[in-house]
């Protein structure tokens, strides 16, 4: 009778410690985390200018007057430099305002052939609902003997195919005007909502302008001591959260910064 008690007891036991940890129960999986729209941008854009040959250059975020304006050719006096209002710290300390001080920094420390894309955040004093204080840049400078326009065509014409996966994708440059740049163009790509016939979106152009781009000014080779004469080159400059919004057709830009999980759940690799 007592064994017979002993293994009833040990029974319920079983039963009851099983119930309390649930056995049959799955698992609770914790919440996966994974990268961010904006980062994922980032990184598929250098990832193919890696293939293009470009390097992958880095700087401060907290940068020098000289540095963010009067080597880009962007003198104290310049009406551009209303545009790019930002925080400072002192008369000479700044938020950068864009991603430019890499490349003049790089050009400072070396002799060209240089082949290297910049990419980061940059600050201005702007916030609406288009704009935000803070954003992402990435931006492009080749220095070289004897590089022209034909070689800024072809590798932005390279760059937007593979970044939209469209192999014939039509691209549109227009004159535009950079202080750093001499020509400058903004560059658009055919609008792929309508393919190019017009719709409210490229509002009936058919295009949609995505980055600029122009040669690079001899005022900049100068600020840097390169010889303008003997060097030429060109840049481009671009905004990640814009390709990620015409790429994944996102309508509201700030969706990109309020880290709602609806939004965000739905970049799953
Ligand atoms: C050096 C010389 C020239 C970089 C350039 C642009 C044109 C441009 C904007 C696109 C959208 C910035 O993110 S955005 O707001 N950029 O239009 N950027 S040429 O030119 C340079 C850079 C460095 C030494």
């Amino acid at each position: 009778a007592l064994a017979e008690a002993l293994s009833r007891l040990k029974a319920a036991a079983r039963r009851a410690a099983a119930a309390a940890i649930g056995v049959t129960l799955p698992g609770r999986r914790p919440p996966l985390g994974r990268l961010h729209p904006i980062t994922r941008t980032m990184q598929e854009i250098y990832d193919i200018f890696l293939h293009l040959g470009f390097e992958t250059v880095e700087g401060p975020e907290v940068e020098l007057d000289w540095y963010n304006f009067e080597a880009l050719n962007l003198p104290p006096d310049h009406p551009a430099r209303d545009m790019q209002d930002t925080f400072y710290f002192s008369d000479q300390v700044l938020l950068r305002t864009h991603t430019s001080p890499v490349q003049i920094r790089t050009m400072e420390k070396r002799r060209p052939p240089i082949k290297m894309v910049a990419i980061g955040k940059v600050f201005r004093r702007d916030s609406d609902l288009t704009h935000s204080p803070l954003f992402h840049q990435v931006e492009g400078l080749v220095v070289d003997r004897s590089t022209h326009m034909g070689h800024l065509k072809g590798c932005l014409i390279d760059f937007c195919r593979a970044f939209f996966e469209i192999d014939d994708l039509p691209l549109r440059f227009r004159p535009s005007f950079f202080p750093f740049t001499e020509p400058s163009a903004d560059v658009d790509v055919q609008c792929q909502i309508c393919k190019g016939s017009g719709c409210p979106t490229c509002k009936r152009t058919g295009f949609l302008e995505i980055m600029g781009a122009g040669m690079v000014h001899p005022a900049v080779f100068a600020a840097c001591g390169l010889n303008a004469e003997r060097y030429t080159g060109y840049a481009f400059g671009m905004g990640p959260q814009r390709l990620a919004m015409l790429r994944h057709a996102i309508p509201d830009i700030r969706l990109l910064w309020t880290g709602d999980m609806r939004f965000l759940d739905q970049f799953v690799e």
